[in-house]
């Protein structure tokens, strides 16, 4: 049964976990791959894969929502709190956006305080199991409380704003925020055309039967 207000505007609710992106899915090697913390920082701060999965590890159960209109319950997502992360960098005092780099060049922007909120985690595992390449292995952002496509697969940086500046599809006219409950899909801005953006969207979207990989 479907709870009163657990689904924001204009979504249903599938059991399935599509799969959504821009290029192909990166090839990436533990032993190279890197965190980098930079930009509006005093000094850059790297982490190898061994020395992210030292840092206190979390858990924290969400739903998901995406922009193409569907909605995922009870995801439990392992990782380190991005708030964790964060207490090992020193942040310059203008620094109040991030834009997140993926592996394969894709970005997305978020204010650092919506960062902040709780259940804001780099995962690694979901519903008890490593994250699949498709899903962002080995390292994913998950930002519950916005559109899904705020959390970036395959991360490898974050990188510390003074100005907001648009990502991949916040550049093709997704809004820059991306709040569900307030039904931010597009920008305002009558100039971003919204048709040229769902058709773009749809040449990526792939649905993921459970139990594929
Ligand atoms: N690196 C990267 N991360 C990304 C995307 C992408 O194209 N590249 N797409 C986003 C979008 S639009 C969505 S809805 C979610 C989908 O995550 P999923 O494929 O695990 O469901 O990933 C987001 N993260
Ligand atoms: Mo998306």
């Amino acid at each position: 049964m479907a709870e009163e207000g657990r689904v924001p505007p204009g979504q249903f609710v599938t059991e399935r976990w599509p799969i959504l992106h821009a290029g192909p899915v990166p090839e990436i090697d533990l032993e190279s791959w890197r965190l980098e913390l930079f930009g509006r920082v005093e000094q850059p701060v790297q982490f190898t894969y061994s020395e992210f999965m030292a840092l206190p590890q979390t858990s924290y159960r969400c739903d998901i929502h995406c922009v193409t209109t569907w909605s995922k319950y009870d995801n439990l997502f392992e990782g380190v709190a991005f708030r964790e992360v964060l207490r090992r960098v020193n942040l310059l005092p203008d620094a109040r956006y991030v834009l997140v780099h993926a592996y394969g060049g894709w970005t997305t922007n978020l204010p650092l305080e919506e960062l902040l909120k709780e259940g804001v985690l780099l995962a690694h595992s979901h519903n008890g199991k490593s994250l699949t390449p498709k899903h962002g292995w080995p390292l994913r952002l998950v930002v519950p409380h916005l559109y899904f496509w705020k959390s970036a697969k395959w991360v490898r940086g974050l990188e510390f704003l003074a100005e907001d500046v648009p990502g991949y599809w916040e550049e093709r006219g997704y809004h820059m925020l991306g709040d569900p409950w307030r039904s931010q899909r597009y920008r305002d801005d009558p100039e971003w055309v919204n048709g040229d953006l769902q058709r773009a969207q749809r040449g990526v979207f792939r649905w993921y039967v459970d139990g594929e990989r």
